[in-house]
């Protein structure tokens, strides 16, 4: 395989976090090269074009914070960006900072392998060999589609689409039979978009979703300007929230149970109508109490009773498990789409799919015909782009085999037996569970810091060490086991792909995690060996 090139740093993905990586540490004066799969750049926003793509983080909120030009000049169009306009300010990113000049596209890491020789790493790639000191995976949370294994898929004969790798060109679905399969964030935005073109579409729902409405709407310039000028303080007070994003509600102590009926209502009532994640920040202990989850819990089931016209259809869609113990999804005309005459639901809770067939979906005792079958049946989330990219670490350990029993890494960010080998925003680390974009920058300047102070001090190689990453990993579930986030089958646990090891994934909580980062870097980079 011929070498492309050999560089200081080489950065996988030219998602949020890859651009960021570039932009940081060839401003340091590093000799950075990025490669990315795609034709370019935007990551998850490049390939997640199903309509109704959006993402559930304000706009205002999910956007760069590092440069002030940059988020003073950038206008937003909606209260929460669709996929369209995030990719357009991906682009813009990469054409201000001139990035795309550092990247190669269209490779794909097919294996990276650490040479404890020379200290380096050699990376395959579709395009070749790079070699690098320093390998960044920035290959995002949500990059790897799950496409589970459906008995017959091969033999339809109409289209297939995966909402995570949608087609560049539009879809029109005017006068089509659709089947879409899941229920998740993507498929509940989806839904109401497609069933406004579509002549039918079938749902196929294997456990209902609980969803707040998003509220979306254009984004009143007297709320961006004002934003804007406060902007600093802003961010600064998101970066002290635990989920790192700001809500119009400000957190406070109380908890469901103990409240007033009333009150509860009303309380709930206002954050239902104002939409958005704050929603869930109604009561500090929805995520920890189950008598006071099950009551909110209760609260949007009657409002699913009261949106959907036919009461048997109503009692499907409401879910009975723990709320916002999976990724709470947030919607626009979700539930009210099932009130259309051409649409219809299909639970498959008990059988789940039984075959797909050249026409279309067997399942629920019945034959489904389709134009266009769509999976929106999610991703290998966290750790599923890592290991794709065939990871050879010292003594030719592999990472498969050293995550065989679930991700072991320290801070999320560095992996024992991986020297010199970096993860924004891996496993063990705030991301899916914060506002990715503020994650991915403290990520991204943490590890800018410690190649630059490596720099300084003629350390060639970093390595987290076995015992930092243990108790590192135990922290993670000590913290998750608090809460009420084990108690269902999420992709926070990798329960949606079959034979992947339960164990909960992300840290909860931003503050004291990147305060923890920054004091190991104050102390030396203690848990780590410098060599
Ligand atoms: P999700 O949230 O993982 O949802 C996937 C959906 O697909 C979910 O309803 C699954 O049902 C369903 N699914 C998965 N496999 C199957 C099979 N084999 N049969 C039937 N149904 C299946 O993915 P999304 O893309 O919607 O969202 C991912 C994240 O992107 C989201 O959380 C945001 O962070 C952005 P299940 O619940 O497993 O029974």
């Amino acid at each position: 395989m011929r070498l492309v090139e050999e560089c200081d740093v080489l950065v996988v993905g030219a998602g949020f976090g890859g651009l960021y990586a570039l932009y940081l540490l060839r401003q340091e004066g590093f000799h950075v090269k990025g490669v990315e799969r795609a034709s370019g750049v935007g990551g998850t926003w490049f390939w997640n074009r199903y309509p109704g793509a959006r993402c559930d983080v304000e706009s205002l909120q999910y956007s760069y914070s590092f440069d002030d030009e940059l988020q003073q000049e950038w206008e937003w169009s909606e209260r929460y960006a669709a996929q369209p306009e995030i990719l357009e300010y991906a682009e813009h990113v990469a054409d201000r900072f001139d990035l795309s000049s550092l990247i190669a596209f269209d490779t794909n890491v097919e294996a990276a392998t650490f040479n404890e020789d020379s200290g380096r790493w050699r990376v395959e790639t579709s395009q070749g060999v790079y070699e690098a000191q320093f390998l960044v995976a920035a290959t995002g949370c949500l990059s790897t589609t799950n496409l589970p294994k459906f008995d017959g898929l091969s033999n339809f004969t109409g289209d297939v689409l995966h909402t995570g790798q949608w087609p560049h060109e539009p879809v029109d679905f005017t006068g089509q039979r659709v089947g879409i399969i899941g229920t998740g964030s993507s498929a509940v935005q989806a839904i109401p978009v497609i069933a406004a073109q579509a002549a039918h579409l079938s749902v196929f729902q294997r456990t209902p979703n609980y969803s707040v409405p998003a509220r979306n709407e254009p984004l009143d310039p007297r709320v961006q300007t004002a934003t804007k000028q406060n902007y600093e303080a802003l961010r600064q007070a998101a970066q002290e929230e635990r989920s790192g994003i700001l809500s119009v509600f400000p957190p406070n102590e109380d908890s469901a149970k103990d409240a007033d009926p009333l009150e509860f209502k009303n309380r709930m009532d206002e954050r239902w109508e104002e939409g958005g994640f704050g929603f869930y920040r109604a009561y500090a202990d929805i995520g920890i109490d189950p008598t006071s989850n099950e009551r909110v819990a209760e609260y949007v089931r009657s409002q699913i009773v009261d949106l959907v016209d036919d009461a048997a259809t109503a009692q499907l869609l409401a879910p009975t498990n723990t709320i916002a113990c999976k990724r709470p999804c947030l919607d626009t005309g979700y539930y009210e789409t099932f009130n259309l005459p051409h649409v219809e639901l299909v639970d498959i809770s008990s059988e789940g799919i039984e075959a797909i067939t050249s026409d279309g979906v067997r399942a629920a005792g019945r034959d489904f015909e389709f134009d266009v079958l769509i999976l929106a049946t999610g991703f290998d989330a966290m750790t599923g782009a890592l290991l794709n990219m065939n990871i050879t670490g010292k003594g030719g350990s592999t990472l498969s085999n050293a995550w065989s029993a679930g991700p072991r890494n320290y801070l999320g960010l560095s992996i024992p037996e991986f020297p010199n080998l970096f993860t924004v925003t891996g496993p063990g680390s705030p991301s899916v569970l914060t506002n990715m974009i503020m994650a991915i920058e403290q990520h991204v300047e943490w590890i800018r810091d410690c190649l630059v102070a490596l720099r300084q001090k003629g350390i060639k190689t970093i390595e987290a060490s076995p015992q930092a990453a243990d108790s590192w990993v135990d922290h993670v579930n000590r913290i998750a086991n608090q809460t009420l986030y084990p108690t269902c089958n999420s992709w926070y646990l990798g329960a949606n792909i079959p034979g992947k090891t339960r164990v909960f994934m992300p840290l909860i909580g931003y503050p004291p995690y990147a305060e923890r980062c920054q004091q190991v870097a104050d102390n030396n980079y203690e848990g780590f060996a410098l060599a």
